[in-house]
């Protein structure tokens, strides 16, 4: 028979007036013994209250927002079992250390009667949240949750939420929080896995959404002990492009194949054509060579002008020759595209390249302006180095690296001669393009700029 009990917040040691964060049940649920039924969260631990019988909830007596101490009424509850034994004192977690890395010593628990186990701190992970070792847990009768809610991700999230996920494998930090101060709640682990599931395999392996690295968190220094420091915030364009870069870093199997090109016939060419180009407003430089020859390569080699189809089992070759062009500016990196590059000359390569990066550096960008590159080209010849490994533009399926030319001692029939050489870093996706192909694209390019007549047919 139902006996109708009113479920207080049970003594919660030194904590006092302490915000409701999450009411997990709801009037008219079904609960049994130690459910979780609301989380506390002070600004040291978050503290859950179970139910101390099963039975079900016949109405809530509080709010998210309201302020609890040990007594405030919780729920009325009609319970199955009469006996129901009061709730235990609840151990007072120890506040987690503030610098990272996290390491947090249990301490002796209010109310416990067992010292808190000596030894070693316990070291906090991203993934594996500090749980205070709640000292005495195992031989009280309390069935309160006690985890320190601070990690090194700064993460919110409840004990039993933090159980939940982890009971799924769900890494915390992956998933986006709905709740009030940022904090995730259950239905936004249930919506992770959802959407996890709802990827298929081949499409998981094409993002980071189906990727899952069981790796350390990045130590968190205090750099300050060690000297003098000052922080910059990242801009809008490192904070927008940053976990893109990282994606297409870690999501697809890069290949870096390095090549170098003798352009001495090009460069004697585009130094005849620079006075008569300057007077038209053109600057030719290296580049609009390069963005021409690309696209002639890109025709004769299809799959590196193509993009893998959700699911990852196609492809779709593009029949069109956009290519873009890394732009440095002060805020950050953008790619504005240059369109039809198959169908316009090296002069209007130029001219294009010129009007774009000064809209970059201007930050004049139209979101059209940098859309619909079938493949990318990252020039640093400007500049300087001999070799870099670019990281592929997804969807794209390769991007082409420049360093700068440099004259240097060729063997050419019997002896050294000096030729301006040009190096060239191409990354490609190996799922898509494969090493033998790899090298012929850059063959082919080399050839291109090697003989820049080619580039007319
Ligand atoms: N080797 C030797 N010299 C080169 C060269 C090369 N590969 N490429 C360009 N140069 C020379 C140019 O001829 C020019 O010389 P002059 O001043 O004598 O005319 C000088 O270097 C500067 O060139 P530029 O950078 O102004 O022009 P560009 O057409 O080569 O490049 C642009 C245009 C917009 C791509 C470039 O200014 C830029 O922003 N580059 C950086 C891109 C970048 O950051 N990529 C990194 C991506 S990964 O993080």
């Amino acid at each position: 028979m139902a006996n109708t009990m009113e479920v207080k917040v049970p003594d919660i040691g030194d904590f006092k007036d302490v915000p409701v964060v999450e009411i997990m049940v709801s009037a008219g649920a079904r609960i049994e013994k130690e459910d979780p039924l609301i989380s506390l969260e002070s600004d040291k631990a978050t503290i859950e209250v179970p139910a101390p019988a099963a039975g079900t909830v016949r109405s809530i007596e509080l709010k998210v927002g309201d302020k609890v101490s040990q007594g405030t009424l919780v729920l009325v509850l009609d319970a199955d079992d009469a006996a129901a034994a009061p709730l235990p004192a609840v151990p007072v977690p120890v506040a987690p250390a503030a610098a990272a890395p996290v390491a947090v010593a249990p301490a002796a628990a209010a109310g416990s009667s067992s010292a808190a186990p000596a030894g070693a701190p316990v070291a906090a992970t991203a993934a594996t949240p500090v749980a205070s070792q709640a000292a005495g847990v195992e031989n009280a009768t309390m069935a309160a949750d006690v985890e320190h809610e601070v990690t090194a991700t700064g993460l919110h999230a409840s004990p039993s939420v933090r159980r939940f996920a982890r009971e799924l494998g769900v890494d915390l930090a992956r998933v986006a929080a709905s709740g009030p101060k940022a904090r995730i709640v259950k239905e936004d682990v249930q919506a992770f896995v959802k959407r996890a599931l709802a990827v298929p395999p081949a499409a998981a392996a094409t993002s980071s959404g189906g990727l899952s690295f069981n790796l350390p968190p990045m130590p968190q220094v205090d750099f300050s002990k060690f000297g003098p420091v000052e922080s910059l915030p990242l801009s809008r364009i490192q904070k927008l492009s940053g976990p893109y870069l990282h994606r297409n870093w870690v999501s697809i199997p890069h290949v870096t194949q390095f090549d170098e090109v003798d352009i001495s016939e090009l460069e004697a060419f585009r130094k005849a054509q620079l006075e008569a180009l300057k007077k038209q407003g053109v600057r030719l430089t290296v580049l609009a060579f390069l963005v021409k020859a690309v696209a002639g390569a890109l025709r004769e080699f299809p799959t590196f002008n193509s993009s893998l189809a959700p699911g990852g089992d196609t492809l779709v070759l593009k029949k069109y020759f956009h290519v873009g062009v890394a732009v440095d500016t002060p805020d950050g990196l953008v790619v504005p595209v240059i369109r039809d590059c198959d169908r316009k000359g090296v002069a209007d390569i130029a001219r294009e390249l010129a009007s774009l990066s000064e809209a970059a550096r201007d930050g004049k960008l139209k979101p059209s302006d940098m859309q619909g590159g079938c493949f990318s080209i990252s020039s640093l010849g400007g500049i300087g180095g001999t070799a870099f490994t670019p990281i592929i533009n997804a969807p794209e399926v390769a991007i082409l690296g420049v360093s700068k030319a440099t004259i240097r001692p060729v063997f050419v029939d019997g002896a050294f001669v000096p030729r301006l050489m040009l190096p060239l870093s191409l990354s490609y996706d190996h799922r898509v393009v494969d090493g033998a192909t790899g090298a012929r694209f850059i063959a082919h390019l080399n050839g291109l700029l090697a003989d820049v007549r080619r580039l007319l047919l």
